[in-house]
C-alpha cells in the first residue's frame, strides 16, 4: 500500500467522539427542543400561581421557588452555576477561546402581583433551552456563555443594576413595602449585600447580551408577524408620590373647610393623563397604584399615596412632560389647600439595540423561514441596562392579544419554540462571529 494511501487510510479510521466534535458545519441546521422547552413553561406555571394570577413577585417565597427550579435547570444544562451579589443567577458555559468575553443572555423569572407566566419566565426558559441544545450538540463554544436570571427586574431592574455597579448604599437602605430592606431581601435570595456596590461589570466587558421576551402588546399577534427585533427599549421615570390633607369626620366637616387628600390626588391622576396625551408621539403616563388613607367611609380622606410613571425612548421628552406635571401638581395643592411630596424613583434609561444585532437576529430568524418585524419595546427590561455596558439585542415573541401583567397573558408553544430556535441561531451565529 502506498505510504499517502496508509496516510488517508490511518486518518478515515480516526473517529473523533461527538465529544470532541469541531463546529459541526450543520449547527445552522440545529433545533431546539420544543417539547423541552415548553414542558420548562408548563412546569414554571403552577409555582407562585394564586387564584388571581401569578405572584412571583420580589423578593417572595415564590420567588425563591422559581429561582431554585430554574437554577436545577441551569445545572442539568451542565451548566456552573453561581449566585452574583447583586442576587441574580449566573449559569456559565466556559468557552474555548482564552481572551473572548462572554455573550450573555437571559431574562427574570419574577412576576408583577397577580401578573402571568409569560412576562420574564419565557425568555428564561427560552435560554435555558438553548443551554440544554448546545449541551445536547456537544457544541464547542468560543465566548464563555452566561446564561443569566436577573432578580427583581420588576420593581426597578434590582438585579442588572446592580450587574452594572448603579446599586447604591441608599438603595440598599430602601424599604420595600413589606419593610425588608433591599439588603435584607438581596441576602434572602443568596446574593452579599456587603459586596454589592463595590460589584460592577464595566463597559466593554461582555461580548453582547441577548435577551428574548414576550412583547406584551399586540403588534405581532395582530399582524401575524412570528419574530418581533427589538430597535429600542423606552425610559421609564416614576415618583412615589404622598398628597396630605386633613383627615376629619364626614358628617361634621362643611363641604368648603375640607383638605381632601383624595381630590387633589384624582385631579393629579386627570392632569398626568392629559398633559401626556397632549404631547405628540408614542409616550405613555400612567397612575398605576393609588392608596387613601384612612380609606374609611365616614372620614374625609387625609392622605393619598400613588406612584406616577412615565415612559418614552426620548429621556428628554421625559423631563419635559415631569416639568409640566410638577408645575400643575403645584397649582392643584394650592387650590385644594393640600400638600405633597414626590419622591423620584430609580429611572431606567431608555436603549437603542445594537443595528449589528438586530441583523443578526433577522438572519437567524430569516434562516428559519419565520417572518420579523423591527419595532420598539413599550415595556422597560434588563437589557436597557446591559445594554450601558455591551451591545445588546432583544427577540420578542407575540402575545396574544396584546395582553400582559395579567394572568391572561399567554404565548402560544409554537411561538415559544420559534423564539428559543431564533435565540439558538443567533448565539450560534455571534459565537462564530463576534471577536
Ligand atoms: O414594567 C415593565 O415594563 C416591565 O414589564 N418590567
Ligand atoms: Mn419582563
Ligand atoms: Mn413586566
Amino acid at each position: 500500500m502506498q505510504r499517502r494511501d496508509a496516510v488517508k487510510a490511518m486518518a478515515a479510521a480516526v473517529v473523533i467522539p461527538p465529544a470532541f466534535r469541531w463546529q459541526d458545519p450543520a449547527w445552522t441546521q440545529w433545533r431546539v427542543n420544543g417539547e423541552r422547552v415548553n414542558r420548562f413553561m408548563s412546569e414554571m406555571a403552577p409555582i407562585g400561581r394564586s387564584p388571581e394570577g401569578q405572584v412571583r413577585t420580589g423578593f417572595s417565597d415564590a420567588v425563591i421557588d422559581a429561582r431554585r427550579y430554574a437554577t436545577g435547570l441551569m445545572r442539568g444544562a451542565g451548566l456552573e452555576v453561581e449566585i452574583d451579589p447583586a442576587g441574580n443567577i449566573i449559569g456559565r458555559r466556559a468557552g474555548s477561546s482564552a481572551d473572548a468575553k462572554p455573550i450573555l443572555f437571559g431574562s427574570h423569572v419574577d412576576s408583577v402581583f397577580n401578573g402571568g407566566n409569560y412576562d420574564g419566565a419565557t425568555g428564561t426558559m427560552c435560554a435555558l433551552e438553548v443551554a440544554h441544545s448546545l449541551n445536547d450538540q456537544r457544541y464547542r463554544n468560543r465566548h464563555p456563555l452566561w446564561v443569566t436570571i436577573w432578580c427583581d427586574e420588576e420593581r426597578g431592574l434590582t438585579g442588572s443594576r446592580g450587574f452594572i455597579g448603579h446599586i447604591t448604599t441608599e438603595d440598599l437602605a430602601h424599604p420595600d413595602a413589606d419593610g425588608r430592606t433591599l439588603a435584607e431581601n438581596i441576602r434572602r435570595i443568596g446574593g452579599d449585600p456587603a459586596r454589592v456596590t463595590a460589584y460592577r461589570h464595566e463597559p466593554g466587558s461582555i461580548a453582547c447580551y441577548l435577551e428574548l421576551h414576550i412583547e406584551q402588546g399586540g403588534i405581532l399577534d395582530r399582524t401575524g408577524i412570528q419574530i418581533g427585533v427589538v430597535e429600542g427599549i423606552v425610559g421609564i421615570m416614576s415618583w412615589d408620590v404622598t398628597i396630605t390633607g386633613f383627615a376629619n369626620h364626614s358628617g361634621t366637616t362643611p363641604m368648603d373647610e375640607r383638605r381632601n387628600a383624595l381630590l387633589a390626588a384624582s385631579e393629579l391622576a386627570l392632569a398626568v393623563d392629559r398633559i401626556v396625551r397632549a404631547r405628540p408621539g408614542r409616550q405613555v403616563g400612567t397612575v398605576g397604584r393609588f392608596t387613601v388613607k384612612p380609606s374609611v367611609q365616614n372620614i374625609v380622606p387625609g392622605e393619598v399615596s400613588h406612584s406616577i410613571e412615565l415612559r418614552d425612548l426620548s429621556m428628554e421628552k421625559l423631563e419635559s412632560l415631569w416639568e409640566e406635571i410638577r408645575a400643575e401638581g403645584d397649582r392643584i395643592m394650592e387650590r385644594r389647600e393640600t400638600t405633597w411630596i414626590h419622591e423620584q424613583r430609580p429611572t431606567n434609561i431608555s436603549a437603542i439595540s445594537t443595528p449589528a444585532i438586530r441583523d443578526v437576529i433577522a438572519e437567524s430568524a430569516g434562516s428559519l423561514g419565520l417572518s420579523t418585524q423591527v419595532m420598539p419595546s413599550g415595556a422597560g427590561h434588563d437589557a436597557q441596562d446591559l445594554a450601558r455596558i455591551g451591545p445588546m439585542g432583544m427577540i420578542f415573541v407575540p402575545s396574544v392579544g396584546g395582553i400582559s401583567h395579567s394572568p391572561k397573558e399567554f404565548t402560544r408553544p409554537e411561538d415559544i419554540t420559534n423564539g428559543a430556535n431564533v435565540l439558538l441561531q443567533t448565539v450560534l451565529r455571534l459565537d462564530q462571529r463576534l471577536p
